[in-house]
């Protein structure tokens, strides 16, 4: 099974070897003296490749070899430096075929939704480049005479990426391309469960790096578990840390970071609510909910995990689920007729188990049983069927965050209250009405409707663009990735006023003569 779908060839062009260092500095890749990791796919339960993981003496040496680049990297002009960017966009081009492929088989999401991770990339490397001209500041008027006052941003320096396994690629992406144009350089620690992704965006990268003549340390690799993303988060010399995980990871990241007062840009959890009112198209309610709830088999951090419907819509809705979710197929990725892949490892599947389990005696009720598939296609033990459970919204494992394709469903009579109980759990990533009403549109996204980072309106929970700033509130962390302004973040913004006078007038009129 392992030289499925042409998999391969694309480790091949991705330069996969079957022993990889997993440490980098760019074009370097330092000694393989760290214990091995070794990445199995759960497609096929193959063993796809292995690394060697970081030793604290190498991360000494990725530290240094980035403080050192970052002293030429933020010379450059941003436009420069977005050139580069843009080039690394056009290789994602072409290999965006193996690299999706690579995705697909290493973290089990589907072909079509691996190539739309590389899309993501290509399309942050676009924005990227407009970016780069476009880093700018306020100028404001000063209340004294003959002055000037204005601010600039200035690069930060070293920015420590902490991934997750379920956007392999993309998520770096959307932290390096902006923290490139903005002058930083990059420490990558990978998911330990995706390591060979990252080996493959370091090889493309270097294609573009060596071309433009970059320094040595400007997009440095690490890779381990999370003692190595431990010595980053301590770490005085790395003033940012951008981690994308789970709730449990990110308070222990946050605290880290906060105790030695650097910044942190958190991407955690969420438990992303639909409200489907009696007002919705059903055609796109169901398809936007099925999509949001079984698309990378519910391991988006994104994904919908409750359906909060209408009472007259109920029954309606409930059947109609109940028999897409009957046409589902679940299978091997790479295939295009599947819709559903597996879940990332037998540890995912003990835990969705677990939450089957805990329905029950929480007093929930399955309406589409689950289980986990077996035979010949499903021999990784990783496939699993979606579930779909009524429960309220109190229920304990309905506030929880469980990375699996399980959709809780509950009813409502009033808007308020569907909005109460949208909003009535830890995490705050993103929501989602479907109405053809406008009030009932216009009441969610007001400042007393959804408490989310995101709020759509016809629009599933997942599938952002990555034009908007991409994050959440509460629990979630607060961060903002990707559009919009979330590059200033990566910066320093300082304030300066000049005085071209001939006197010194102080602010708020004090006198100070002698
Ligand atoms: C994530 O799951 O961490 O909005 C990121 C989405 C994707 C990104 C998800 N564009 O679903």
């Amino acid at each position: 099974m392992s030289n499925n779908f042409g998999i391969q060839e694309a480790l091949k062009q991705l330069g996969i070897k079957e022993i990889n260092s997993g440490t980098s500095t760019g074009s370097k890749w330092l000694s393989n003296d760290g214990e091995v990791i070794s990445s199995y796919s759960p497609v096929d339960g193959q063993l796809i490749g292995k690394i060697h993981a970081t030793t604290a003496s190498q991360y000494e040496q990725i530290v240094q070899s980035s403080a050192d680049a970052f002293k030429t990297w933020r010379l450059m002009p941003a436009p420069k430096r977005g050139e580069i960017v843009r080039q690394i966009g056009e290789e994602l081009r072409k290999y965006k075929e193996s690299l999706g492929k690579l995705v697909s088989y290493e973290m089990g999401k589907s072909y079509q939704e691996g190539l739309g991770e590389v899309q993501e990339m290509i399309d942050i490397c676009d924005f990227a480049v407009g970016l780069s001209r476009q880093l700018h500041g306020l100028t404001m008027h000063s209340e004294r005479p003959n002055h000037r006052m204005y601010e600039q941003y200035h690069p930060l320096g070293i920015v420590g990426i902490i991934s997750a396994f379920n956007f392999p690629v993309a998520v770096w992406s959307w932290n390096a391309m902006l923290a490139w144009v903005c002058g930083d350089v990059c420490i990558w620690k990978a998911s330990e469960k995706t390591p060979l992704c990252s080996i493959a965006c370091q090889n493309i990268i270097n294609n573009v790096f060596s071309k433009n003549n970059v320094p040595e340390g400007v997009s440095c690799i690490v890779n381990g578990d999370y003692k190595i993303g431990e010595l980053m988060t301590s770490d005085k010399r790395v003033p940012l840390v951008s981690a994308t995980g789970s709730i449990r990871m990110g308070k222990k990241v946050g605290a880290a970071v906060g105790a030695r007062l650097g910044r942190a840009l958190l991407e955690l959890g969420g438990n992303n609510a639909i409200i489907i009112s009696e007002n919705a198209d059903l055609n796109v309610a169901i398809t936007g909910a099925l999509f949001g709830a079984v698309g990378t088999c519910g391991q988006r951090c994104t994904s919908t995990r409750r359906l909060i419907i209408h009472e007259s819509k109920y029954e309606e809705v409930k059947n109609k689920l109940a028999s897409a979710y009957k046409q589902l197929r679940i299978g091997n990725p790479l295939d295009e007729n599947n819709h559903v892949g597996p879940l990332i490892d037998k540890d995912a599947v003990a835990m969705y188990l677990n939450a089957i389990e805990e329905i029950g005696k929480q007093g929930g009720k399955v309406l589409v049983e689950g289980g986990v598939l077996t035979g010949e296609e499903y021999e990784s033990g990783c496939y699993v069927k979606p579930v779909i459970a009524e429960a309220s919204n109190d229920l304990q494992i309905v506030q929880e965050e469980t990375f699996a394709p399980i959709l809780y469903i509950m009813k409502y009579k009033e808007l308020d209250e569907a909005v109460a109980i949208q909003n009535g759990v830890v995490q705050g990533l993103s929501s989602a009405i479907m109405t053809t009403n406008m009030r009932e549109a216009e009441n969610f996204l007001s400042h007393a409707g959804s408490d989310c980072g995101i709020a759509n309106v016809n629009i599933g929970t997942s599938g952002a663009e990555i034009g908007g700033a991409f994050g959440g509130e509460k629990e979630t962390g607060g961060g903002r990735e990707s559009g919009s302004d979330a590059w200033k973040v990566y910066m320093r913004r300082q304030t300066n006023t000049i005085n071209y006078g001939k006197d010194l007038p102080l602010a708020q009129g004090i006198k100070f003569d002698l």
